[in-house]
């Protein structure tokens, strides 16, 4: 047994309440159009569903951004030397991040952060054990919200913020500008944020990605019903709604939507929520960017643009931001 093992302690504080969630998911249901936070996506089977996703042929997303991180990111992080500060907002199984982990030199820190505590656990013990010259520090904490950086025992020469997989694309342009704000303030005068975005491409492609044929996107959507049903006493029939993800030129994103078949009521959390035959639970926003866009994105949160690492069809891009 590793000794580490005992060292993995986790800081909980800022998890969320039962109670808030509720009432951000009834928010949701009794506004027009009626919409559910793609957070809420990340329950222990969400968090499966979507490492299957990533795996499948269609989502090229996360093979295309490991690659490009495979062959540009560890002599950037050697170049950091040691000291190095890593902090993830919304690690998950922390996949792609072992490429970056790799590269670092001792003493050194990893900040895990996210809302799934079984996930999070999971993956900080196997860190843990695989990299004991550094200190992992998971946070279970929704990121959109103010968290607490755990202090560690290593001192700290730099901080690189990593964001990756896209994630940014999840949110509209003002959450995007505060979440990017928000790096670059945890990561200082002197450090850096490194964000995977998803590139604009031919709607063909991205329709595929996010319908893709064995369905696990569809199911992935529905869990979210099935979870309202067990976590928070709901009773959707999920044979009732369909997984739609359109592309939609006009705000250069998919949308995903859960669509009712047909008339219907549910109930949740002492409400009743009626839908109309066609009406939609909008569940997620993945906005793509070209490089111009998202450099005034970034600009917006007072970030620059020091590098793009792309793939050679520029199909996904890891954007390397430093405070302006
Ligand atoms: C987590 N996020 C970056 C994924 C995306 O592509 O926007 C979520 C996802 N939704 C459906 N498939 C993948």
């Amino acid at each position: 047994m590793n000794p580490n093992r005992a060292a993995v302690s986790f800081t909980r504080a800022a998890a969320p309440a039962g109670d808030l969630l509720l009432a951000e998911i009834l928010a949701g249901l009794t506004s027009r159009p009626k919409y559910l936070y793609p957070k809420f996506f990340y329950d222990e089977r969400g968090s499966l569903l979507f490492d299957r996703i990533c795996e499948l042929p269609e989502y090229y997303l996360t093979r295309t951004e490991t690659a490009i991180l495979a062959e540009r990111a560890p002599a950037f992080i050697r170049a950091l030397g040691p000291g190095l500060r890593l902090i993830e907002p919304g690690s998950g199984s922390s996949a792609k991040t072992r490429i970056l982990l790799d590269a670092m030199q001792p003493p050194a820190s990893y900040v895990c952060v996210d809302i799934s505590r079984s996930h999070l656990m999971t993956a900080a013990r196997a860190l843990t054990e695989r990299y004991p010259g550094i200190e992992i520090l998971p946070v279970c904490a929704d990121f959109t919200q103010p968290f607490e950086i755990p202090a560690g025992t290593a001192a700290v020469q730099s901080t690189l913020l990593f964001f990756p997989g896209s994630t940014i694309g999840n949110f509209d342009r003002s959450e995007a500008i505060a979440l990017l704000a928000m790096m670059r303030g945890l990561a200082g005068a002197e450090g850096r944020v490194l964000v995977g975005a998803d590139l604009r491409k031919s709607p063909r492609i991205l329709e595929a990605a996010y319908n893709d044929a064995a369905g696990v996107t569809a199911e992935f959507n529905l869990n979210l019903l099935a979870r309202l049903n067990h976590e928070f006493g709901a009773d959707f029939d999920l044979s009732a709604f369909m997984h739609r993800a359109p592309w939609v030129e006009e705000h250069s994103r998919i949308e995903m939507h859960l669509v009712s078949a047909c008339r219907q009521t549910v109930h949740i959390g002492g409400a009743e929520i009626t839908f109309e035959s066609g009406e939609s639970i909008w569940t997620e926003s993945c906005h793509k960017y070209d490089r111009a866009q998202f450099a005034a994105l970034a600009r917006e949160a007072e970030l620059g643009v020091e590098e793009v690492w792309t793939d050679k069809e520029e199909c996904f891009s890891a954007q390397l931001l430093q405070p302006i």
